[in-house]
């Protein structure tokens, strides 16, 4: 019966390890609410040694997860309307995320000419006519397919905002 219940307790803590991270604040605002029992099977079972290495291999591919991802904002520090940057190097399958930071609203459009081909660029583009209007939203694309992209804002495209990403 015991061991019944201290392998329930054990495997959602695992689960629960990896969910939490990224949110902290909520995951040790829980660990004082929590009954003494589950707390006292988390700490068996981290002293066990197979235990241990699972969560180490949780960790790991977690901080590899966040580091497949490059930001790129929309708006400059002191409100130039470009992409900063504007010229950057991703892996395939990384995603870029395009983010409203000043001089709003913008987009994110493929140049259908600069893509590598075969690729389609309203499948990774913003409609023309939709824009990020707010501070902070963002439109997220992945590129699988290796070689050099140049997008634009479309709304600034006529003031300098282009860029270009190299997908390797
Ligand atoms: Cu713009």
């Amino acid at each position: 019966m015991a061991a019944v219940t201290s392998a329930a307790v054990a495997i959602p803590s695992f689960t629960g390890l990896k969910a939490a991270l990224p949110a902290k604040p909520a995951a040790s605002a829980r660990v004082p609410a929590a009954p003494l029992a589950p707390r006292m099977a988390v700490r068996a079972s981290l002293k066990d040694a197979v235990g241990a290495a699972a969560i180490a291999t949780a960790t790991s591919a977690l901080l590899a997860g966040n580091a497949m991802a490059i930001e790129v904002l929309l708006g400059a520090e002191g409100g130039e309307l470009v992409f900063a940057p504007n010229n950057f190097t991703v892996s395939s399958g990384e995603k870029i995320v395009f983010k409203n930071f000043a001089g709003f609203p913008h987009n994110v459009v493929f140049d259908e000419d600069e893509i590598p081909s075969g690729v389609d660029a309203t499948k990774i583009s913003m409609p023309e006519e939709e824009l990020l209007n707010g501070p902070g939203e963002t439109y997220a694309v992945t590129l699988t397919e290796k070689g050099t992209y140049s997008f634009y804002c479309s709304p600034h495209q006529g003031a300098g905002m282009i860029g270009k990403v190299t997908v390797n």
